[in-house]
């Protein structure tokens, strides 16, 4: 399958509830305010946000009016290629990351968003690039999750560092950098817990893994990167505030794409926020992570073709 076919079934939920409201948009003939109040509601249902809404509401109107066009693919493409005009910005090249002499990239989210799940795509993305990968497993609270990173490691061939659970996370940090720069690793990713019960602790905890990582080199981390579970919707925005609040945030992933009608967040975060998608989730297995293409997300959740 070529990458626009997984990025059109990772975004089917999305793009057929966007299809069948445009199908009836499109079966009015005249574009009255009613018409295209319903077009503006129909992008906030996907979580694109009000913002985003209102622009694309002023674009539809105007391909329809000046151009005089009938054939609603030929609006869908214009409006495809308005989308991922704006979008283009956030692109950010997968395979460039790690060219430095070994990256130390730490990876957060609260509970439940994929974080874990996103290291090991993404170290087998590596690995696939000819990449030396390590993980470190600094999210010491469940034994279950140090396990699901020894799966990962195990399943992708990357190296791992770990530690009995409750012990301190910085320091599963702090050795898997060190040894990552002994060992002239180019990639290390290190899980974390986010739990947000605590949010005086938890923004302790990340303020210790970063700083030790920067005991190793002044250097690390070369990314913290925010991972967004999609289904979450409107709350991914309001995480990726809190989090920013806690540490600087290089990128955003968001997960579980195939899993939600609401594909849309990633134009909400994007108008919101001005973070490069370094990738997007769109299935549970190991090949289904891809770096964020802005054409083929556009024309994917709007059910163009490539
Ligand atoms: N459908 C789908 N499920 C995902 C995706 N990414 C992660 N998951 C699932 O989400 C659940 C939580 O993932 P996990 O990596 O443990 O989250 P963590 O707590 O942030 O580390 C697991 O069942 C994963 O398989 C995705 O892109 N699509
Ligand atoms: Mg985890």
């Amino acid at each position: 399958m070529g990458i626009f076919d997984k990025f059109k079934t990772g975004l089917g939920k999305s793009s057929s509830n966007l299809t069948d409201g445009f199908k009836n948009i499109f079966s009015k003939k005249k574009i009255d305010s009613d018409i295209l109040e319903e077009f503006e509601e129909l992008i906030i249902s996907s979580d694109a946000g009000v913002d985003v809404a209102k622009e694309l509401k002023k674009d539809f109107e105007s391909f329809k009016i000046d151009k005089n066009l009938d054939d609603h693919k030929e609006i869908l493409k214009l409006l495809a290629d308005k989308m991922a005009i704006n979008l283009l910005k956030y692109e950010k090249d997968l395979s460039l990351m790690g060219n430095a002499n070994s990256s130390v990239i730490v990876i957060s989210g609260v509970n439940g968003v994929g974080k874990t799940t996103t290291i090991g795509k993404l170290g087998k993305y590596f690995k696939d690039n000819n990449r030396s990968v390590v993980f470190g497993a600094a999210d010491t609270f469940r034994a279950a999750a140090i396990d699901q990173l020894q799966v990962w490691a195990t399943k992708v061939k990357a190296d791992i560092i770990k530690s009995e659970i409750n012990s301190d996370p910085a320091s599963v940090a702090y050795k898997t950098a060190e040894f990552a720069k002994k060992n002239q690793i180019d990639i290390a990713l290190i899980d974390t817990a986010g739990r947000l019960q605590n949010k005086k602790n938890l923004m302790e905890e990340y303020k210790k893994i970063i700083n030790v990582l920067k005991k190793v080199d002044e250097k690390f981390p070369n990314e913290v990167i925010l991972i967004l579970d999609a289904t979450t919707g409107q709350n991914a925005v309001s995480q990726v505030e809190e989090f920013s609040k806690i540490h600087n945030i290089t990128g955003l992933i968001v997960t579980k794409l195939d899993s939600t009608a609401k594909g849309g967040i990633i134009l909400a975060i994007c108008k919101k926020f001005n973070l490069p998608i370094i990738a997007v989730g769109m299935g549970e297995k190991d090949s289904d992570l891809h770096p964020f293409k802005a054409e083929y997300f556009a024309k994917a959740l709007l059910g163009l073709e490539a």
